[in-house]
């Protein structure tokens, strides 16, 4: 009799010992997402991230928006927020190429994953060790194809002949050089066609839009402009709008902010080209959880989509959602 009671004492032991074991949730994790800029795009990027966290459980935190494009404002803020919760990765569009590599690969070492979300480090290859090769993944846009698209279509907008100016960021910033290539590429192809200036504003748009009024002073013969980002393409707009030019210079716009596609709407601009950032923010939490709850493995690089909003297309029913989200 005293062998089956102990028997049986021992087995309600286990029993409670394995479920305890077994019903330990692991925790949720937890992302902090750190946006290059304080923009439309970046604002909706946010808001596909926070969409996917939702749906899977995650905590996901955002860092203060920087006012300005600047590796060491961007690195200040990150570290900022870093110190006041434990992340378990952070989801960064990284400011520059080669400013970034050094902090970030600082807090991989601590233990913090990294994936890159628009711009990347270094060369972008991750799956090639180097100093850079340490985030999980980069998921963006495929910048070069989205700038030559660009060019053809300008390129056919103005019957394959004429000057060209591109109103650009910074050089190290990886997805506006990679635009900026591939609209150069494609212009190339046009025997009758010539890039003949190329300007960096910071990522500002008043520098934009007074780099742009000088390139038209300068070479009155100008048939398009092409700007590789938000406040590159509404510093064109302003200043084609400004000089009376719309419709006698075709403007080739990158981001469908609010503004630039009613700048779309009354003709100061000709081609506005969409990215995905919802997309691009929900992918970036889906593949941290993929790696880090489900332990899975997930592809060195991920490509969002894009399109183009064009006078014709512009009222069509399905394109309202490709707009950018207001910050
Ligand atoms: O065009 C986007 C982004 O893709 C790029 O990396 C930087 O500029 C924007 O944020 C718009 O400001």
């Amino acid at each position: 009799m005293r062998i089956g009671k102990l028997c049986l004492y021992l087995l309600i032991l286990l029993t409670r010992l394995y479920s305890a074991g077994v019903s330990e949730e692991p925790p949720p994790l937890r992302i902090l997402y750190m946006p290059g800029v304080a923009d439309p795009f970046y604002y909706t990027l946010e808001q596909g991230a926070r969409q996917k966290a939702e749906e899977l459980g995650v905590i996901l935190d955002t860092a203060a928006y920087p006012s300005v494009w600047n590796a060491e404002d961007q690195v200040l803020i990150l570290e900022a927020a870093l110190a006041l919760e434990e992340y378990d990765l952070v989801m960064i569009a990284p400011v520059a190429t080669d400013a970034l590599i050094q902090p970030l690969a600082e807090i991989d070492a601590r233990g913090v994953k990294i994936i890159t979300v628009d711009t990347k480090i270094g060369d972008g290859d991750y799956r090639v060790p180097s100093d850079w090769s340490f985030p999980l993944t980069h998921i963006g846009t495929d910048n070069v194809a989205g700038g030559m698209r660009l060019a053809e279509y300008i390129a056919e907008q103005v019957g394959e002949r004429g000057r060209i100016y591109i109103n650009t960021t910074t050089p190290d910033t990886s997805t506006t050089e990679e635009r900026k290539e591939g609209f150069v590429e494609g212009i190339a192809r046009f025997p009758e066609m010539e890039v003949v200036r190329i300007d960096y504003n910071g990522d500002l748009q008043e520098v934009a839009a007074a780099q742009t009024l000088a390139a038209l002073q300068d070479f009155p013969d100008l048939v398009g402009v092409f700007g590789s980002n938000v406040f590159s393409s509404q510093g064109i707009s302003e200043a084609v709008g400004q000089t009376g030019l719309s419709g006698a210079v075709r403007v080739a716009a990158w981001d469908a902010t609010e503004s630039l596609i009613e700048d779309l709407r009354n003709g100061r601009v000709d081609v506005v080209l969409a990215q995905k950032p919802a997309e691009m923010g929900a992918l970036a939490v889906e593949y941290a959880y993929r790696a880090l709850t489900e332990g899975r493995g997930i592809p060195a690089k991920i490509t969002s989509g894009y399109l183009l909003f064009t006078p014709s297309n512009l009222n069509d029913p399905g394109m309202a959602q490709y707009v950018y989200s207001r910050k």
